[in-house]
């Protein structure tokens, strides 16, 4: 529970570790990828998402908590491809402010931000009896990352998210949407990935996060991102002061002695 002024936009992520002394490790996300330094590593398969597409009848339930838009996910979808499985728990998103301007997702590749950027959240439950007890381990979690970009076409998997965003536009609503297939929201290609040990990209920064950025982007129409950047409050209903919820990812971060791994050469 982070202070509610620290809670969006790119400024004061300077103080974060004055709170929270993890933001201020070796090991943060997001990174910028630099292709060139990328060291290719035939071990890693593709990952595999489990139980993505059996979505059920249940409802999702999808919320507003001031940073981001977080999808709450059935804890039989899972993830493979990895040393342990891990276990599904939510997703979220990252956005900039002004349509396809740069800016908006957290990981860049050389250099180059993407427009948004799309979280996958996984527990590693086979070491760990839940999420708060993973998060704090350096094993604990592993985030797909999914990078967004604009075009002309329309993405229908992503207005099964923005179809109902009116119904949580202030901090801390809730709303229970229709459950989807969330594969759909992901890139056809899941064998080609950029892979490495970092962080919690938000307070408490906790470096407990195996990430996946995937190579392929996926592609939503100006008007959807238009409509996820203007559309959100980082503010709760009762105050007066109206904050629209835009430029809610990090800068990146230094790689220092890390190497980022590629699935593919
Ligand atoms: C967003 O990013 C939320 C957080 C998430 C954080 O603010 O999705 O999750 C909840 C439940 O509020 O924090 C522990 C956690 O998942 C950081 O997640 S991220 O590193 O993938 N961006
Ligand atoms: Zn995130």
């Amino acid at each position: 529970q982070w202070m509610p002024a620290l809670a969006a936009g790119l400024v004061g992520q300077s103080e974060w570790s004055e709170y929270f002394p993890d933001c201020g490790g070796t090991s943060q996300s997001p990174v910028d990828v630099m292709t060139t330094q990328a060291k290719y590593d035939p071990s890693l398969i593709p990952v595999t998402p489990l139980g993505y597409s059996q979505h059920g009848n249940q409802p999702f339930t999808m919320y507003n908590n001031g940073h981001t838009v977080v999808i709450e996910l059935p804890e039989w979808m899972g993830l493979g491809g990895l040393p342990w499985f891990f276990t599904a728990i939510q997703m979220h998103l990252h956005w900039g402010n002004d349509g396809p301007s740069p800016g908006g997702s957290e990981h860049t590749i050389n250099g180059l931000s993407a427009d948004a950027e799309l979280h996958v959240v996984h527990y590693n439950s086979e070491l760990y009896p839940n999420m708060s007890a993973a998060m704090t381990q350096k094993d604990g979690l592993a985030v797909l990352g999914i990078l967004i970009v604009t075009g002309e076409e329309t993405n229908p998997a992503f207005n099964n998210i923005l179809n109902y965003l009116s119904r949580i536009r202030h901090a801390d609503q809730k709303a229970f949407i229709p459950a989807f297939d969330v594969q759909s929201l992901l890139p056809e290609d899941l064998g080609r990935y950029y892979r490495y040990n970092g962080s919690l990209t938000t307070p408490p920064c906790h470096q407990s996060v195996i990430w996946t950025l995937f190579h392929k982007r996926v592609q939503i129409s100006v008007a959807q991102l238009l409509k996820l950047e203007k559309i959100l409050y980082s503010s709760k209903a009762e105050e007066p002061d109206r904050m629209l919820l835009q430029d809610n990812y990090r800068a990146t971060q230094p790689l220092n002695h890390r190497v980022i791994f590629t699935s593919f050469s």
